[in-house]
């Protein structure tokens, strides 16, 4: 089943454009997991248990994993499958920001969405749709592209004017006219950009967002929900990560992280209505 499809058929589903990050920090776990011998993977098994019917889709970010070396993937591959085969129809974003020449973005390709199986990837624009294609090619997947990025020295690249236009605006453009040939790219711009996001929804009207930054890194939740909605107000995922699955640390974490996952969903549907 394609990406979109699943996005769609999962945010009706559960009323939500909220989209859980799991980014399972080892040092971060709650203490009585880590006898288990998959402990980041058990951690996720109890978050997604508790917000599968609150969610539109979830993202393990890899380097979490990756940072634990062939265990910690092991446990990314298992967090991937559980997910496909008990809630089939809640789409995976890996965030894996990658972007090589197409002979080696062909292997991470293959990485993704072949061994872990997921729907959809983060990617740099850096080198061009020409190298990006082994990504392109998959129209039953999504590619989440950089455009506008959470961090503070975001703009020391993405505001470069190029003639009189910052660069991350002509990115914006450019893939909405002409990389999304197959109707699977998508463009991160974080929430704490409101004014961008904004001019990157104007600028790609049909284009899905995938919009981090929210909670931990103190985004604006209002003004990104009512600037990323397109027409049907809908058209993005708020992405929080820290925020839900580390609400507690201790045995009531998995139940702590539902509340707060309720809450943020909850607070996302009344901005897309309009709320003040
Ligand atoms: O611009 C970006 N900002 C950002 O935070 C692009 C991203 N992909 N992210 C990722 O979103 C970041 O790497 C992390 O996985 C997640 C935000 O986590 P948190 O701040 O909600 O804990």
């Amino acid at each position: 089943m394609k990406y979109i499809d699943k996005l769609e058929k999962t945010s009706k589903k559960n009323n939500s454009l909220l989209c859980i990050g799991l980014d399972s920090d080892y040092h971060k776990l709650p203490r009585f997991l880590l006898d288990n011998r998959y402990p980041q993977f058990a951690f996720n098994k109890a978050i997604i248990d508790a917000t599968y019917d609150l969610v539109a889709a979830y993202k393990p970010n890899s380097a979490f994993y990756e940072v634990q070396g062939e265990h910690g993937i092991l446990q990314l591959k298992m967090t991937c499958e559980y997910i496909r085969a008990k809630y089939r129809f809640i789409p995976v974003i890996l965030d894996a920001k990658r972007g090589d020449i197409g002979e080696s973005n062909d292997r991470y390709d293959r990485f993704a969405f072949e061994y872990l199986g997921v729907d959809a990837i983060t990617l740099h624009p850096y080198l061009g749709s020409e190298a990006l294609e082994p990504f392109l090619k998959h129209a039953d997947k999504m590619c989440y592209i950089l455009c506008r990025t959470s961090n503070a020295g975001a703009g020391e690249f993405q505001d470069l004017k190029t003639g009189n236009i910052p660069l991350y605006q002509v990115v914006a453009k450019h893939i909405s006219d002409s990389w999304n040939k197959n109707k699977n790219c998508g463009l991160v711009v974080g929430a704490t950009y409101a004014r961008e996001i904004k001019i990157v929804r104007k600028l790609a009207p049909s284009l899905q967002l995938l919009i981090p930054g929210v909670g931990a890194q103190g985004g604006d939740l209002k003004k990104a929900v009512q600037y990323a909605m397109d027409k049907s107000g809908e058209g993005f995922v708020i992405n929080a990560s820290r925020s839900i699955i580390f609400a507690s640390n201790d045995e009531d974490f998995a139940k702590r992280a539902r509340e707060e996952a309720l809450k943020l969903r909850d607070q996302i549907n009344y901005f897309r209505k309009g709320g003040k």
